[in-house]
């Protein structure tokens, strides 16, 4: 089926080579599905419309492969993607799979883990850079505690910040074009991660040395775990400068990380975020971190990489159609009106209007009377990504000009 919401290269759509590749492992059971190879997903991807792959080290070369190895995959990959028109706009590095890590990698109590982490995560950019890639995500699943007793958490801080300033130092060096999006999450795999959230990083970052080539990658599900606004979080970055790579998914509240289908549980905070980021101008990737359901063979995979590009398209459509619907606009036109102008002058400080201001008298119970029409508002809002809108409308003004066809 082809329609208008069918993705395109220009919708900048990509997906992990791990999300897609995801086997429905859990803690509880096995794999179900078959692994897919690399060399397939970027060939099933770019037939779907999508415009790119991202992917960790370890999801293209295992772990222990020797050069030689390294090279020949690295090779066929970057055929497979040259036949298919795919790019690599980010890559990021496997700090938490390998029981290395069990203990943190940038974290870990241990200095040669720690150090082990920084090399593997130079080579990971080498690897990143090599394929184009132009940011670089660094998730810190391990870097946690089950118990303080373990570690200093300020001590535990201090390592994470040297190993970014580290490897920062060592993109300059390279002189890669490269800039760095950091993933929070609250908790697992560990008890307690941290730098718990989108906002958690935004503040670590301006204690980096290098806080210019730092930004953040916020997921939808790592915020809706701690129950905070993921709308909120992205305008926060986008405010900062900071929103350089994007995961989206879904999740219900309250859960472990369920990277569901981009828009499959909060489809109302998910069309603030659409709207957001295309009216915001943001130019990077649609990134979808999410995986298909433990009940799919690889026929569910494929529609739930469809299934996310469309519903983004989908969104974006609505929240097209909310800036273009006549009753919406002008109830936001009244309610701005009715906000007034800033007669005190309080966007900028000055003396003389600070002591204006404090002289000023309001008239507080007019100003606490008034009712705000933000039910009709939702309710309109609600209405047209329900999809009756849209219809009202037209009917609406069918409506008008037949009565004005007739007079
Ligand atoms: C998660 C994480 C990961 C990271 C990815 C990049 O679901 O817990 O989002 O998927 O985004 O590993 O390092
Ligand atoms: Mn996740
Ligand atoms: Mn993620």
């Amino acid at each position: 089926m082809q329609d208008q919401y069918t993705p395109k290269k220009e919708d900048l759509f990509t997906f992990g080579l791990w999300t897609v590749g995801n086997r429905g492992r859990d803690p509880f059971g096995d794999a179900v599905r078959p692994p897919i190879t690399p060399l397939h997903i970027v060939k099933r991807l770019s037939e779907l419309g999508a415009y790119g792959v991202n992917l960790h080290d370890n999801d293209l070369v295992p772990f222990d492969a020797s050069v030689a190895e390294r090279d020949k995959i690295v090779k066929e990959f970057k055929t497979a993607l040259s036949d298919n028109g795919m790019k690599v706009p980010m890559a990021t590095v496997s700090l938490f799979y390998h029981p290395i890590f069990r203990d943190g990698a940038f974290t870990s109590n241990n200095a040669k883990v720690r150090a082990f982490a920084v090399q593997k995560t130079m080579r990971a950019m080498d690897l990143g850079v090599e394929l184009g890639a132009k940011i670089f995500v660094l998730w810190g699943g391990r870097e946690g505690v089950e118990t303080d007793a373990s570690k200093s958490a300020l001590d535990a801080l201090k390592w994470y910040r040297e190993a970014i300033n580290f490897l920062c130092e060592y993109a300059i060096d390279q002189k890669y074009d490269l800039k760095f999006a950091l993933e929070a999450k609250p908790n697992e795999p560990r008890g307690d991660i941290y730098l718990a959230t989108t906002g958690h990083m935004l503040a670590f970052i301006e204690t980096l040395d290098h806080p210019n080539i730092v930004g953040v990658n916020p997921e939808v599900a790592h915020e809706h775990m701690s129950g905070l606004n993921f709308y909120h979080g992205i305008a926060q970055s986008i405010d900062a400068g900071k929103l350089f790579h994007i995961d989206l998914n879904d999740q219900k509240p309250g859960r472990y990380d369920q990277d569901l289908r981009f828009g499959s549980e909060s489809i109302k905070p998910m069309f603030y975020l659409v709207k957001l980021l295309e009216e915001s101008g943001y130019k990077g990737p649609r990134h979808f971190d999410a995986h298909a359901y433990r009940s799919e063979d690889e026929k569910g995979v494929w529609d739930f990489a469809l299934g996310c590009m469309r519903t983004y398209n989908i969104l974006r459509d609505k929240a097209r159609q909310y800036a273009s619907d006549p009753e919406i606009q002008e109830l936001l036109r009244d309610i701005r009106a009715a906000g007034g102008t800033d007669d005190y002058g309080v966007s900028k400080y000055s003396k003389d209007k600070a002591n204006k201001l404090k002289t000023a008298t309001f008239d507080v119970q007019a100003l606490s009377s008034k009712g705000s029409s933000y039910e009709r508002l939702d309710q309109m809002v609600t209405e047209l990504i329900l999809g009756v809108r849209g219809d009202s409308r037209t009917r609406a003004l069918e409506t008008k000009a037949k009565a004005a066809a007739r007079a």
